[in-house]
């Protein structure tokens, strides 16, 4: 169970800067401009909801959070910071005036000699380095992982048995297939990748929010993005599965059915990556102390619950906000409302075969139903703080799925072996040499690293002493290898044939796919076949939707149907497992109302409005951990009908009902703009919740919204069983039922 103590804030990190919310306030150097030029106003941005966009810029943090435990005088040195007022060179001389280059004459030639304008071109001129060839498009915080229950029975771990540490981490989620600038929204996998900072070395559980994948062999990972990533001679369509080459490779391919589920699921139009589920994937091996080794599946839970947006706001949210997600993570860290999982364990025994109720664990295109083995919740992961560079950070970490420590290992899951290959390859051209690994993010904030590794592009160390090689005598020895103490592979005995060939047990493409398709709700079915029908009715090619729908035969008659129906064809007779079951677990509708902590809620004011009733709202939402915005027809000042005024959030020129998780109209709105009419209708049509008070009431009726219809609230005045309600239909997150 999660635990009943709140979970505390970690002490201050070293000597960096932390970047927490509380020493946001309180960083320094300050950044200054000598610019003359009249600053950008304080009118509201569209999207940009909770961060001042004219708070000042902090200077770089000296070092960052994630090596805040390494010592000044490390081997391994601080990642360079920037230091005193002055502009300077790279070579550290003032500078007299960087904003005109040396010029012969006012209006002559530009001088060679002029060596701070080289320097600032040169430099500027290789800012940029290659995005991840996958997962491009991300957002990462800190944070920190603490263990409520220790696994001692299973793994020797320190991070997961010491249930007093407090590991300190680094997330970072993204999309796929879009590449560095695309849209948050994108329907996709997201990777939930998670770097953790045990004291017996890294643990990085490089994982995604859905359980399984779309191939069963790494070697088909090449054809696999070739086929997803826009078009190669015409670079078409960006971040966008609904494409011929996508849909071509994945009929051809029935091992992809089940993740094809997941991906028309709403899992894959995430409300926020506070909102959703991350899985290691893959089966790892965890070892106790006596050797003994189980299986495992990792899962994180978020405590948030589990939330999507609906397919028409993530396609207008790719225009209106393309930044949704990273916006949402940085500003509810930014509120203090720490976005939270708890990490969860499904332990099953280590057999000969590796299968565990006739499922294969070797196979990554299959779950194991939460049902038949329950997932143990031991750890909860708290992100705690922005970062302070996105490049330094978020861009230059490096993940690998090998990155394991004592007590956790891996299987043979032949996608597992080519990404333990992959990752570390692909930094050494996406981080420009071998020494990614000294980056100040990529680091072991906690343990010792003395790893006889030297030279190479951008070696940011200064290795003391004679020798870099074991065994040594000049060096007295050091460094040597711990023998049983160190990291020891669980001795699992290999026998076989070379082959090509994959175990007969991967075989069943379509039986888990029919699982997940009895396990959702009827508006879950819905979305499932429109999103199907919608990506297929992108497609070109007759022959490759005809091959999908004939795939799809095979999972479910209703589902191929109903695509089939959308699309204007027939669907041929397939063959559905006929006992494929259900998975109550795998449904994103509980029905159970979830915290509201970190959403938004948009009200519609006009000047004259009640001022006192929106405060009033304001603070219940901010009791709640949610946000309040004020929309109204201008920026600036907002008249109230008393002596109140209101500060404009956003204007209904500027916004739209899908930056919101509800919308209310206050007291005092005498008639409703066009805009506004149709946030409302808009907010209704994606099932969220709607209320209104006073002469707001009217106006939502105005817009043809029933009184009566769920997750509707009208009320006289905004008084606290009015915004009590308004906060509790919130925390249903969709009024599904009306
Ligand atoms: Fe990755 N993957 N992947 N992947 N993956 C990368 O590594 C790869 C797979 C995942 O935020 C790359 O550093 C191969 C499964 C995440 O930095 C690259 C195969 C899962 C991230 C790579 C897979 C993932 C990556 C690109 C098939 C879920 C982003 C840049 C064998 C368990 C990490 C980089 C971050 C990134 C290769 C399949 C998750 C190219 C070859 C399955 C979350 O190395």
């Amino acid at each position: 169970m999660p635990p009943a103590k709140k979970p505390t804030r970690p002490a201050k990190k070293g000597t960096g800067s932390g970047r927490s919310p509380a020493s946001k306030k309180t960083a320094a150097p300050v950044a200054r401009t000598t610019s003359t030029e009249p600053q950008p106003s304080a009118g509201p941005v569209r999207g940009q909801l909770d961060v001042d966009p004219t708070a000042p810029a902090t200077g770089p943090a000296a070092i960052s959070a994630s090596v805040g435990s390494i010592p000044r005088d490390s081997a391994v040195g601080l990642g360079w910071a920037q230091t005193g007022d002055a502009v300077t060179t790279a070579q550290g001389l003032a500078v007299e005036d960087t904003d005109n280059s040396l010029r012969a004459g006012r209006r002559g030639p530009t001088l060679l000699e002029d060596h701070h304008l080289r320097e600032k071109i040169m430099h500027f001129d290789h800012e940029r380095i290659p995005e991840r060839v996958v997962h491009a498009r991300g957002a990462g915080a800190h944070g920190r992982f603490e263990l409520y229950e220790s696994l001692a029975d299973v793994t020797s771990a320190q991070v997961l048995t010491d249930t007093s540490a407090v590991t300190p981490v680094f997330a970072r989620f993204s999309t796929v297939a879009g590449s560095r600038g695309s849209a948050d929204t994108a329907r996709d996998v997201r990777g939930f990748a998670v770097k953790l900072h045990t004291t017996q070395g890294t643990w990085d559980l490089v994982g995604n929010n859905m359980p399984v994948f779309f191939i069963q062999d790494g070697i088909k990972f090449p054809d696999f993005v070739h086929a997803v990533k826009p078009e190669p001679d015409r670079e078409i369509p960006q971040a966008q599965s609904a494409h011929d080459t996508f849909w071509d490779f994945v009929s051809l391919q029935p091992e992809s059915t089940h993740m094809l589920m997941w991906v028309m699921s709403d899992r894959a139009i995430p409300r926020s990556y506070r909102t959703m589920e991350g899985f290691g994937v893959h089966t790892f091996r965890l070892i106790n102390d006596k050797g003994a080794s189980s299986l495992v599946k990792f899962h994180w839970k978020p405590v948030a619950g589990l939330h999507s947006l609906v397919w028409e706001e993530s396609q207008k949210l790719g225009g209106i906000d393309p930044d949704f997600h990273r916006r949402d993570l940085w500003n509810a860290i930014e509120a203090g409302a720490f976005p939270q999982w708890d990490l969860g364990v499904q332990i099953m025994p280590d057999t000969d075969d590796q299968t565990f109720e006739g499922i294969d664990l070797l196979d990554p295109t299959k779950l194991v139903p939460e049902e038949l083995c329950p997932v143990r919740l031991v750890g909860r992961l708290t992100l705690d703080a922005n970062p302070a560079n996105y490049f330094a950070e978020t861009e230059q970490v490096a993940f690998h799925p090998g990155h394991v420590v004592p007590g956790i290992d891996l299987t043979d899951d032949p996608l597992l072996h080519a990404r333990l290959f992959s990752y570390l390859d692909t930094q050494i051209t996406r981080l420009g040499g071998p020494n990614f690994g000294q980056l100040p993010i990529n680091r072991p904030a906690t343990a010792p690293v003395n790893d006889n590794l030297r030279d190479g592009f951008g070696q940011q160390a200064i290795h003391t002493g004679r020798t870099a090689y074991s065994p040594n005598t000049v060096g007295g020895g050091c460094p040597f290898a711990t023998g049983e103490a160190g990291y020891v592979h669980h001795p699992l005995p290999v026998d076989g044939a070379k082959a090509r060939k994959r175990p007969q047990s991967f075989d069943d493409h379509y039986s888990q796919a029919t699982l997940f398709w009895n396990s959702l709700t009827g508006p879950e079915r819905d979305h499932e076949v429109g999103a199907f029908a919608f990506e297929l009715s992108k497609v070109a090619d007759p022959e490759i939707r005809a091959r999908m729908v004939a795939n799809l035969a095979n999972v479910d008659a209703e589902l191929a149907g109903s695509v089939a129906a959308a699309l204007g064809v027939q669907a041929p007779k397939g063959d559905p497992a006929s006992d494929a079951g259900a998975s109550p677990a795998l449904s994103m509708e509980t029905g159970t109302p979830s915290s509201v902590a970190g959403r938004v809620v948009g009200v519609i004011v006009t000047d004259g409005v009640d001022a006192a009733g929106v405060n009033a709202l304001r603070k219940a939402l901010d009791r709640a951990g949610a946000a309040m915005h004020v929309i109204a027809p201008h920026g600036g000042t907002v008249r109230g009908s008393g002596r109140g005024t209101l500060s404009a959030d956003a204007t209904v020129f500027n916004t739209d009902a899908v930056v919101y998780d509800a919308l209310v109209v206050a007291d005092g709105v005498e008639e409703l703009d066009p805009a506004s009419r149709m946030m409302l209708q808009e907010a209704y049509r994606h099932h969220k919740t709607i209320a209104g008070w006073g002469s707001g009431a009217a106006r939502v009726a105005e817009a043809g919204i029933a009184e009566g219809a769920a997750g509707i609230i009208v009320a006289e005045k905004a008084a606290k069983p009015f915004t009590d309600q308004v906060v509790g239909e919130l925390a249903r997150h969709r009024h599904w039922d009306r």
